[in-house]
């Protein structure tokens, strides 16, 4: 991670953890929003008006949080407007590296080797861990937001005057009940299988586990009454938090994450469902299982090894 802008080396996913031994993930700290005239967003400065080509999007494929991103950029038409570079999925000693891997490129803007590089570029005295998803704004040469519910919402909405819009992924009236399944899911699954594999006490393993599998069979039963999406008809950010997160599951998850009560292909409705989102226009192109496999195997402290497991065959 870096301390005031200098990287240091014993970088370590799993690092950060409570007296219980649970993982705690790191808090955003760019916070800025890209809306349709500039004026500030909820959080952050304004100076971010929503301009075709000023944007680009620095992602990993293995990353769910990325993934959410890429997702809302195809949904919403945007891709002619932002651009994207991939990172290699395997972790470096100094976090997230740009190309040597099939599918991850070079740095195009700022010839970065290390995402670490565009941290502290854009605050030299950066302290913390160098996370993708990172919004950089051509224009002011910084990062506009490395939080991917913001950028999600900031591409649901501050384009509508420039491209065709895809489904409104915040719909007002569901906004409520959107705000508390995305709070159910992050905590007992999106995060929650971060909370199993990265565990270092059983106990604090076991709480997780439960908590993945008792959140799937409620989703399970949600999905069982042939509605399409979490919310029915209409498509919306609750979709995207889940499909990110069911699409690596028996990938990544099932295995090396322990959180193996079933695979997620022994849950017909979930499966289903994960498959549908899959198949939506443009949605293939979020998904790498290459990248996937190999970024989350190439955590040292998990698979010291590095083995990368030749199945699943299919999801
Ligand atoms: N709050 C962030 C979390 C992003 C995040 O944790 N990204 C992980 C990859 S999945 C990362 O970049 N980790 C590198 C590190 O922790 O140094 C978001 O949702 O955008």
């Amino acid at each position: 991670m870096l301390v005031d802008g200098v990287w240091t080396e014993d970088w370590q996913p799993v690092q950060a953890k409570d007296e219980q031994g649970r993982f705690i993930r790191q808090t955003s700290s760019f916070r800025h929003w890209v809306t349709q005239d500039g004026s500030a967003g909820p959080t952050g400065d304004a100076g971010f008006k929503a301009e075709k080509g000023r944007y680009h999007l620095y992602v990993a494929y293995i990353c769910p949080w990325a993934s959410r991103t890429l997702m809302a950029r195809v949904l919403k038409g945007l891709t002619d407007f932002i651009d994207v570079t991939v990172v290699n999925p395997k972790l470096s000693a100094q976090g997230w590296q740009f190309g040597g891997f099939a599918q991850s490129a070079a740095d195009p803007l700022n010839n970065a080797e290390y995402m670490h590089q565009l941290y502290t570029k854009a605050d030299p005295h950066f302290t913390g861990r160098a996370t993708v998803p990172v919004l950089w704004d051509k224009q002011k040469q910084t990062i506009v937001s490395n939080e991917s519910a913001d950028i999600v919402r900031m591409f649901n909405t501050a384009f509508v005057d420039l491209v065709e819009q895809g489904p409104d992924l915040y719909p007002y009236d569901l906004a409520e009940d959107i705000d508390k399944l995305n709070q159910r899911m992050y905590q007992s699954l999106n995060n929650g299988v971060y909370q199993a594999g990265f565990a270092t006490t059983q106990r604090a393993y076991e709480e997780a586990y439960q908590a993945v599998f008792s959140t799937l069979d409620e989703l399970e039963a949600r999905l069982s009454d042939g509605r399409q999406y979490l919310f029915g008809d209409r498509f919306t950010e609750a979709d995207i938090r889940l499909f990110v997160t069911l699409i690596r599951f028996d990938a990544a998850y099932y295995g090396l994450f322990k959180c193996n009560r079933n695979q997620l292909r022994e849950m017909p409705h979930l499966h289903r469902y994960m498959h549908r989102v899959l198949a939506l226009e443009g949605i293939s192109s979020t998904v790498n299982l290459e990248h996937i496999k190999a970024g989350y195997y190439s955590i040292k402290a998990l698979n010291p090894n590095g083995i990368v497991p030749v199945g699943p065959q299919q999801i």
